[in-house]
């Protein structure tokens, strides 16, 4: 038994937690975890640091979700389980209050380099797909069968990271999986129009007023979009997901990368990239304090809307000139 699996399975009372914002494969994870938990006998919670987004909420069917936004009391654990990341930097106010707990922290995680994060223990492998694709590794280590909500947890992770299987880390063991997941009754239709067919009206409008707001950069290999402070406020109260405008990016042909810079309500700047083939997203916004994937990465910049448009601009003709694909 792995370090890993021991603390799972000696600690009765796990806070599983995860980045703020969190996605559906943070979610999925979670869900999926809890439900590994219970079935051992032991009796986690589920606490993040910002409220379950109303796209996920089907969730809420069979998990119970708490988070701890503002001064909100901490229910009483014995350890925590980051999802997703690997700091508690990532995990907002709640983050600070885990880390003076002093209580043992294990990460779950397949972004790059999180084997060196905040956890006492680990599992990660950079090379899963989705966080929920270990989670469900863990499900076979401890011999559980997989429940109806688990599956669907795992299955959320597995469709929020891949694309619905359209992303190059789709592989044979996200296929196997999601057919396990199937048999185990998974209805994907309804996790898909949970997810995307429950939008505001103004929604519409959102999305094409960002792509008006779109530009092609580097000889169209760079679509970049910057959302200000007013536009995101409209968004917020559209409940608008602004990661749905990478997409229609994407798919103009040359495209290599697509940035996503989003003015936060404190002034920072949350860049999203996103990218095609060879360009390594990943490094460029490590240059920036971020992290992520190959192909998918972001990062908090503490600069201008405008600087940042600047710097990452440069940071993308740099990495295309790097990947060949410069001109
Ligand atoms: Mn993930």
């Amino acid at each position: 038994m792995t370090q890993f699996t021991d603390l799972l399975r000696r600690t009765d009372r796990l806070l599983l937690t995860g980045h703020e914002n969190p996605d559906g494969d943070c979610l999925g994870a979670q869900v999926a975890l809890w439900h590994l938990l219970r079935a051992l006998g032991r009796s986690p919670r589920i606490v993040n640091p910002d409220p379950i987004g109303k796209a996920h909420d089907f969730l809420l069917r069979h998990t119970p979700f708490e988070h701890a936004r503002g001064e909100s009391p901490l229910p009483e654990f014995d350890g925590v389980v980051l999802l997703d990341c690997a700091q508690l930097s990532r995990v907002g106010q709640l983050g600070e209050r885990l880390r003076q707990s002093g209580k043992p922290i294990a990460v779950i995680d397949h972004h790059v380099g999180s084997e060196r994060g905040d956890g006492v223990v680990h599992m990660v492998d950079a090379t899963a797909a989705a966080t929920g694709a270990l989670v469900w590794r863990l499900f076979r280590e401890f011999g559980v069968p997989l429940n109806q909500a688990a599956a669907e947890g795992v299955f959320l992770s597995l469709v929020s990271d891949t694309g619905w299987f359209r992303y190059s880390n789709a592989d044979a063991e996200v296929f196997a999986i999601t057919s396990e997941l199937v048999a185990a009754g998974v209805d994907a239709s309804l996790v898909f129009d949970s997810l995307y067919r429950r939008n505001h009206p103004d929604s519409v409008r959102l999305l094409a007023d960002a792509m008006q707001r779109s530009r092609l950069l580097h000889g169209g290999r760079l679509a970049m979009v910057a959302l200000d402070r007013a536009w995101m406020d409209r968004a917020s109260a559209a409940d608008f997901d602004t990661d749905i405008v990478l997409d229609p990016l994407r798919s103009i042909e040359g495209v290599e990368v697509v940035a996503l810079l989003k003015e936060r309500f404190d002034g920072a700047v949350k860049a999203s990239l996103r990218a095609r083939r060879d360009v390594d997203v990943q490094a460029i916004v490590a240059a920036f304090g971020g992290g992520g994937h190959k192909k998918a990465a972001g990062a908090t910049m503490r600069m201008s809307l405008g600087a940042a448009e600047s710097a990452i601009e440069q940071a993308v003709a740099a990495a295309l000139a790097k990947a060949g694909l410069g001109r």
